[in-house]
């Protein structure tokens, strides 16, 4: 280009793949001239060929892209999570100016982000992390965004982000989360917990496929669980997925879908992150760890041919209780892993000193993303103006699981007896029953860490600390 384009884009997108492309044409369609970037230029002429009267400015160099925005200058980062995001980041940095504002879009880890909002704030410049599930349609049409950055940037390009993104009875599936790598933290939960819904999803598929129903009679099932308490996109997708016939074969589409889960990495730094905080999120860590059972052929060849066990199927008494069972045991499973999820972005929020409201969370994850379900706006008004200490203290919640108590354990034992593996039941189970026990057995495990490492121990009955001299006469020292 030849001369300097005038400053006429209130928003610019840089990286025009998917989710760029549908991210700049939801701010078009919302009225806003949207400058366009990508390093390779035959993408923004494909955009231009396709869409070019839908309000954009193309740039095929960064400088013309930066000079074609109104200021504080506001730009969208969409390119490949990593080395993508830092490239374009230091380009765009040697040309913004102070006040202006970046947006990295993409799934970046949230220490990455820490990193460079600090970075980017020494040059004066606002930088925000922010999540937006959804996939390329929840782009083009409304995702759930959750924006991690300075409360004075957050002015500026706030309301653009709430005008683009889902509504939930009027109300944005956008909100300012917290300060630098909060917005992408709660998107790497959404995922951790999206990776729950799915295993549940499809161990209570397993187990009722496992008791002889047919596709079609699970499809229906979960689009007759979809108009209850378990109404959600997810359960909505199932049974899309499960009507698909295989256009080849004439089978169900998902009788010839290899068996082995892929996974992009939010999921496994959940689960990490939640070892590092030692904050319990069993049931994402089982979600993750199934998906990475089913890829491991060695394992699962040597597992068919030696290990021995029941047949992986069987015959329920009494079908119809069997389903309503498998319902609550979903429902069940589903519950604790929000609460999980949630409790694991409090615990990060008071470590980081975030200040994230958990409702607003809940709030936003109501419509536009994977995750969305009926419950989470039950979910939302439990955590409104109380400070809850786990979800399940909630009161809906607590007659919720007292009501699927009974059903729910029924299914996850039968499908325990008949060989069915339900890793994600049974961990949402065993959580409960931890989390409401009057004793735990780690007192055993204090003991024997006492017995072969001096580590002692606390007593129920006195003040201190303890330990027996195991190996001598097996007397007590008080320690302090
Ligand atoms: P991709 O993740 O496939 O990335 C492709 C884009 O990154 C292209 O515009 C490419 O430019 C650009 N890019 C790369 Br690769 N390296 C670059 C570099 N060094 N400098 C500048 N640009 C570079 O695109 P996507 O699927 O649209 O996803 C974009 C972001 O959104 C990712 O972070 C992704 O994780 C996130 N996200 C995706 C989804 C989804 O459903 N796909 C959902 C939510 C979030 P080129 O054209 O020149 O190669």
């Amino acid at each position: 280009m030849t001369s300097t384009p005038a400053a006429t884009a209130q928003v610019g997108v840089v990286g025009l793949a998917v989710m760029g492309r549908n991210l700049a044409r939801n701010f078009a369609h919302h009225g806003y001239t949207v400058a366009v970037y990508n390093r390779t230029a035959a993408r923004t002429e494909e955009l231009m060929a396709a869409y070019g009267d839908e309000g954009f400015v193309p740039a095929t160099e960064l400088a013309d892209f930066v000079a074609s925005l109104e200021r504080p200058r506001r730009v969208v980062i969409m390119v490949q999570a990593g080395k993508g995001t830092d490239a374009t980041i230091d380009a765009l940095a040697e040309l913004l100016e102070p006040g202006d504002i970046v947006v990295d879009g993409g799934n970046a880890h949230y220490e990455d982000t820490r990193r460079r909002e600090a970075a980017l704030r020494e040059k004066g410049l606002h930088f925000f992390g922010v999540g937006i599930s959804g996939g390329e349609e929840g782009a083009l049409n409304g995702p759930s965004i959750m924006p991690g950055g300075s409360a004075e940037g957050y002015k500026a390009i706030g309301p653009l982000l709430e005008d683009i993104s889902a509504k939930y009875d009027g109300e944005p599936c956008c909100a300012h989360i917290g300060p630098d790598g909060a917005g992408h933290f709660v998107k790497m939960v959404h995922n951790g917990i999206e990776y729950a819904d799915m295993e549940f999803i499809a161990e209570a598929y397993d187990v009722l496929r496992s008791a002889g129903l047919s596709i079609e009679e699970i499809s229906a099932t979960f689009r007759q669980w979809n108009t209850g308490d378990l109404d959600s996109y997810l359960i909505e997708i199932t049974s899309e997925v499960l009507d698909q016939v295989d256009a080849k074969t004439g089978k169900a589409l998902v009788d010839v879908i290899a068996d082995s889960a892929g996974q992009k990495g939010t999921g496994r730094w959940t689960v990490q992150i939640a070892l590092e905080l030692g904050v319990p999120v069993n049931t994402i860590a089982e979600s993750v760890f199934a998906r990475s059972v089913s890829g491991h052929a060695d394992l699962r060849a040597a597992g068919q041919e030696h290990v021995p066990g029941p047949a992986h199927s069987f015959d329920p008494a009494d079908r119809a209780q069997l389903v309503e069972d498998v319902r609550k045991a979903l429902w069940t499973a589903k519950v604790v892993a929000y609460a999980q999820g949630l409790d694991l972005i409090r615990t990060a929020s008071l470590t980081y000193d975030w200040n994230i409201d958990v409702a607003s969370v809940a709030s936003l994850w109501r419509a536009g993303c994977i995750i969305r379900a009926r419950l989470l706006e039950r979910i939302r008004a439990e955590y409104a103006g109380h400070n809850l200490p786990t979800l399940l203290a909630a009161p809906s919640i607590i007659d919720g699981i007292a009501e699927a108590n009974e059903g729910a354990r029924r299914a996850i034992g039968t499908a325990m007896q008949a060989g069915v593996p339900v890793p994600g039941f049974a961990a949402a189970l065993a959580y409960l029953d931890q989390v409401r026990a009057q004793r735990l057995p780690a007192a055993l495990i204090q003991g024997q860490r006492d017995y072969f490492g001096a580590h002692t121990y606390q007593r129920t009955d006195a003040e201190g600390t303890f330990h027996t001299e195991w190996s001598a006469d097996r007397s007590e020292t008080k320690l302090d």
